[in-house]
């Protein structure tokens, strides 16, 4: 018996259950426990077969990631896994949950895995920059095959246990809720039919035919390039599986050792691993108890069935929570539901829905016009104009309208929430849940929190956000928030720079090759200069490009002309208007500067707001920050988020080169690059 592992013998089978909450990562104890239960009931003669099992909500969730860069305690996995596979007597890994990472790989370790149907497993390392270390990928393409295995591990997507069982990767499906016994009975079944333990790394089979076919690889890596671009993981990961099948079995490990320690020294799993826990982090409010009350929301009221409103309801309707959805006539009540519609029925065109399950969901939408049905709703979501005076209308009926206790919540993206809760008579019921559009993709919630919002609240608005599978992020109030705000710094300096030298496509290739997923000039003609460019007095390009009708790829020009296919080529009409208004400020244009200073110049900036966003207290930490940007603008997370790259880069250099361009940098940045400190680098 240790702490975390208990050792019994149940029909001549001896079973290892192993307890270690949250989610039995791999951690010392946890080794600990497996090394002396699997020598126990190796020694013990009587016993002819090992069930291994869990106690919780999961099967191993993998190595224990808060171990990593840390000098490694014995017993290593390493060990742990050659006493399972060097063992004489059948050992059956019976899975519930998610087997994951290492996890999957000590399941594969053992003889046979039997899994109850809700399971998933798989090999999620690449989301942590790293490949599966412990044999993963020299085993599973010895179940799967290389091309499966590609597919599987590069993708790190868990497969849910009836499609790993057809795959093979689990044996055998146990009844739900009946694990143990099916897993002993199993075991049993081995023992009286006489079958010794087979190991996976025995097997040829479907590693054989893809030797010598280094062509499998290279279309995998064309067909891929644009999703693995500036990750180093998924190209290690190619490499180990294509050892699998060209190297022999102990050979492919050392080259797996190999591939998986060059990714574990680098910056970008450090990055990745940060990240991790930084989007568990988000949900932890300091000054708000953790025993705080919880509010129920059974039902949602959704003001406004535009994109957005339309988009927010369906995280309700995903989560099985009914929607009240108001419009202001009925034309736009039929156009919104209908675009969920039509949503949820393209889902199901590409297989990711059953008709039924789109019935299901539409069945939990009741459109109506008027307000007067929120009377009894549990929150209510307003998603209407951006614009003050409008908000305040809103919340003041709705003040009037809904029962005490409902949560009142705005969506603006920048108007201040205070503002808009002083139109009620509580404050504290008022809460900004600032959602990213495509609303029902993006993982992104700013949760703001207004001068009187109430810690229960606040509290239940973080919650809410993981039940409609949203990461969210508490802001305080002011302009923009944390993502629009850090954010529109990329916005000006680009803005600025093109008067420089730098052509719009030149800085945004170097946004692009940074990782975004394009460029500040080839999004604002994607989401079109007639909806970013407002509000401003002195002439701009993008006023004159809207003056002309040039808003972007509806027009077939903005920044850029677009043929019938959408292919960009630089527009002649922006250049013009750059040099005219370059020339009018009296800039002269200095040409083309490199990549890095283009990056600098942008994205420096954004560092400098992060930065103020925290010493102004409207983020609680650095690492929200990073998240904010990761999922709200795609911030391509092997570089960690701004103020991860922040320390990568040194804080020294940030605040020098924003001097030099004449940006004052934060005090809070100052201070920290003087005193040598990081942002999140502990
Ligand atoms: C690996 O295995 C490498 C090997 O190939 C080679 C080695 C040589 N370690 O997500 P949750 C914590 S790499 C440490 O909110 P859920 C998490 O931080 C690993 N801690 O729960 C959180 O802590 P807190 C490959 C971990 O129910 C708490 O557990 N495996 C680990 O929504 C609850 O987590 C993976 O990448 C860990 N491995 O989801 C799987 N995992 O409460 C990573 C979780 O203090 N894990 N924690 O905030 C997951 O995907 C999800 O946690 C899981 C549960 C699906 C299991």
């Amino acid at each position: 018996m240790s702490n975390v592992g208990t050792f019994t013998v149940e029909d001549g089978i001896g079973v290892i259950s192993i307890d270690s909450p949250p989610v039995n990562a791999l951690g010392i104890n946890v080794r600990r426990a497996l090394d002396e239960g699997f020598r126990k009931f190796t020694a013990d003669d009587s016993i002819k077969a090992i069930v291994l099992i869990c106690g919780g909500r999961t099967f191993f969730a993998g190595a224990d990631i808060s171990e990593f860069g840390k000098p490694m305690q014995e017993p290593g996995l390493a060990d742990v896994f050659d006493i399972i596979e060097n063992g004489t007597k059948p050992v059956v890994a019976a899975i519930h949950g998610t087997a994951l990472g290492g996890g999957y790989e000590l399941a594969l370790i053992c003889n046979y895995r039997i899994a109850v149907p809700s399971a998933k497993v798989g090999l999620p390392e690449v989301n942590l920059g790293l490949l599966p270390g412990a044999g993963g990928t020299q085993r599973l393409p010895r179940i799967v095959g290389v091309e499966t295995a590609l597919q599987i591990m590069t993708t790190g997507a868990p497969v849910p246990a009836k499609k790993a069982f057809e795959l093979g990767m689990i044996d055998a499906l146990a009844e739900e809720g009946k694990l143990k016994e099916d897993a002993v009975a199993f075991a049993r079944k081995l023992v009286a039919e006489g079958k010794k333990p087979v190991r996976v790394r025995d097997r040829q089979d479907k590693v054989e035919p893809s030797r010598g076919h280094p062509e499998i690889y290279d279309a995998f890596r064309a067909k891929n390039a644009r999703a693995f671009r500036g990750f180093k993981a998924p190209w290690n990961i190619i490499k180990a599986i294509e050892a699998s099948a060209e190297l022999d079995f102990d050979a492919g490990m050392v080259r797996e050792g190999e591939l998986f320690r060059d990714l574990m020294e680098g910056t970008e799993a450090l990055a990745q691993r940060t990240y991790f826990f930084a989007e568990r982090e988000t949900a932890k409010v300091p000054d708000v108890p953790a025993d705080t009350p919880i509010i129920p929301v059974k039902s949602v009221g959704i003001i406004g069935a535009g994109t957005m409103g339309g988009g927010i309801t369906m995280n309700f309707l995903n989560a099985g929570i009914p929607v009240t959805l108001v419009e202001m006539t009925q034309e736009a009540l039929d156009r919104g539901v209908g675009v969920i519609r039509k949503n949820y029925e393209n889902t199901a065109k590409k297989g990711r829905m059953t008709a039924e399950q789109v019935e299901q969901r539409m069945a939990l939408v009741t459109p109506v016009l008027g307000l007067e049905a929120l009377a009894n709703v549990d929150l209510v979501i307003e998603a209407v104009f951006e614009e003050m005076g409008v908000k305040k209308d809103v919340f003041g009926k709705l003040d009037k309208i809904c029962k005490q206790g409902a949560i009142l919540a705005s969506n603006t993206s920048f108007l201040d929430l205070d503002e808009i809760a002083a139109a009620t008579s509580r404050p504290e019921w008022v809460v900004g849940l600032h959602f990213f559009s495509p609303a029902n993709v993006m993982r992104l919630l700013e949760v703001v929190r207004g001068a009187k919002t109430s810690n229960s609240v606040v509290s239940t608005a973080m919650k809410l956000a993981k039940t409609i599978s949203k990461v969210p992020v508490l802001s305080r109030v002011c302009n923009g928030f944390i993502a629009n705000r850090i954010m529109s710094q990329r916005g000006r300096q680009s803005d600025a720079l093109v008067f420089e030298g730098p052509t719009p496509a030149e800085i945004d290739k170097a946004i692009y090759d940074y990782g975004f997923a394009m460029g500040p000039f080839q999004m604002i003609d994607l989401v079109g200069l007639d909806v970013i460019g407002r509000g401003e007095t002195e002439r701009t390009v993008r006023g004159d490009l809207v003056k002309m009708d040039r808003l972007g790829q509806k027009k077939n020009g903005g920044y850029y002309d677009y043929d019938e296919k959408r292919n960009a080529t630089p527009s002649p009409i922006a250049a013009g208007l750059i040099a005219d208004i370059a020339k009018s400020k009296g800039i002269n244009s200095s040409g083309s500067i490199p990549a890095d200073e283009i990056v600098a110049r942008l994205l420096y900036p954004v560092v400098n707001e992060g930065a103020k966003v925290l010493e102004e207290g409207i983020a609680i930490r650095a690492s929200d920050v990073d998240v904010a940007a990761i999922l709200g603008y795609g911030w391509p997370v092997y570089t960690g988020g701004p103020m991860f790259w922040a320390d990568t880069i040194g804080l020294p250099k940030i605040v020098a080169g924003l001097e030099a361009m004449g940006i004052e940098p934060s005090k809070l940045l100052k201070s920290m690059a003087a005193e040598g400190k990081t942002f999140t680098r502990g």
